[in-house]
């Protein structure tokens, strides 16, 4: 039997963000066996018995509620992880701060800054561990590249630009809202792209370049009405399906940002490029265990852009998967997420980004749809 302490887990939501989760907690010990806790499945909530008890019966949850209330109450759960729409997450946390439970949030922290500071000051008041799934900060490329910024090599920095492409709601047959289709539904997900996808643009933005000051933003909502599947009727369509914006960083570097879910052919095609004055490196989900790195301080017979595969034991995270050459994939940013909230309990430090980070991301995502609404310049 392991000695390890049993950190019993409380899941709100079975969706594909619900499975992310679990799949982190059941394989964290595995591959990170120096951990003191134990994440148990001890129980799954969600509204539809047949698919709760479906889903419970898959990943091994231990029992089931329908209620988030009573699961909150229970006296044998330490940390409820929210995976429900977004329209839910700030009742949800803020309920079980007050009970005392520890907080996972799926992202965004919120719909808007405003339902997310109160989320802040709860789990602060409560003194509770919290963090948000912010993944990509994960990938060892991505965790890579945060130390090569903090490390100075790239000089001082110029630009910083993402995209997150998708092409998945380009049919005006398909519907809005409901369980599979919810981040269309404006209500449920507070915004489209900017919310869903820009939001990880900017956290990962924020983690390795700093804060934003200001933005300067477009949306579109290509297609204006669509169905609604909890009504039947045709409905106003309230999410941006596109949206571009530029800003300002506090360092003084420029920032350009795009996000769609109208880019015919790409699937999740994150990407960022970080241009400093003696280096650069870029990043691509598609590949995600590569980063590209130039150096203009290599001679120049052999100057170019570096294609660094990043599977040694020596890379962040790496040694613990397999050997030198073999690469690993989306699903295990959600397990070194939990690694790193299990240690952060062990060290008594915060697992990033908390709560506290996670609301500057919805700060600048409000200013992004204030601007793109008032056609000007907004201040974070
Ligand atoms: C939307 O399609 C989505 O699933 C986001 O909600 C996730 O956060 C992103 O990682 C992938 O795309």
């Amino acid at each position: 039997m392991s000695e390890k302490k049993p950190l019993n887990i409380g899941l709100v939501g079975y969706g594909f963000m619900g499975r992310t989760h679990s799949n982190g907690y059941k394989r964290v010990n595995d591959f990170f066996p120096d951990l003191a806790h134990r994440p148990v499945l001890k129980a799954i909530c969600a509204r539809n018995e047949e698919r709760r008890t479906a889903f419970a019966e898959q990943w091994g949850f231990e029992s089931t509620e329908s209620d988030w209330r009573e699961l909150v109450k229970r006296d044998d759960i330490d940390a409820i992880d929210i995976c429900t729409p977004n329209d839910s997450h700030a009742e949800i946390a803020i309920a079980a701060a007050e009970a005392g439970k520890m907080v996972l949030c799926e992202k965004p922290l919120a719909r808007t800054a405003e339902e997310s500071a109160p989320m802040v000051e709860a789990v602060e008041k409560a003194g509770v561990a919290n963090t948000v799934w912010y993944n990509y900060r994960r990938v060892p490329a991505v965790t890579l590249a945060k130390q090569i910024v903090d490390s100075g090599k790239l000089g001082q920095i110029f630009h910083y630009r993402a995209n997150f492409l998708q092409d998945w709601t380009i049919s005006a047959d398909l519907p809005q809202g409901g369980e599979g289709l919810w981040r269309l539904d404006v209500d449920a997900a507070g915004s489209g792209v900017t919310g869903d996808l820009l939001a990880h643009c900017i956290d990962t933005a924020i983690w390795l370049n700093g804060s934003i000051s200001d933005v300067s933003a477009v949306t579109e909502t290509f297609i204006k009405e669509r169905q609604h599947t909890l009504t039947g009727k045709v409905e106003k369509v309230g999410i941006d399906d596109a949206c571009i914006f530029h800003c300002h960083f506090a360092n003084g570097s420029l920032g350009l940002f795009e996000s769609t879910r109208y880019a015919r052919g790409h699937k999740a095609l994150y990407t960022f490029e970080i241009n400093g004055a003696d280096a650069s490196i870029r990043w691509d989900l598609h590949d995600l265990n590569r980063l590209e790195y130039f150096d203009h301080r290599d001679d120049s017979t052999t100057r170019g852009w570096r294609n660094v595969h990043i599977t040694d034991g020596d890379m962040p995270y790496m040694d613990k998967w397999w050997v030198p050459g073999l690469c690993i994939g989306y699903e295990h940013t959600f397990v070194h997420q939990v690694a790193d909230f299990l240690a952060s309990l062990d060290n008594g430090t915060p697992c990033n980004p908390t709560f506290r980070d996670a609301l500057e991301t919805t700060k600048v995502c409000d200013a992004v749809l204030a601007s793109a609404k008032d056609r000007a310049w907004k201040d974070v």
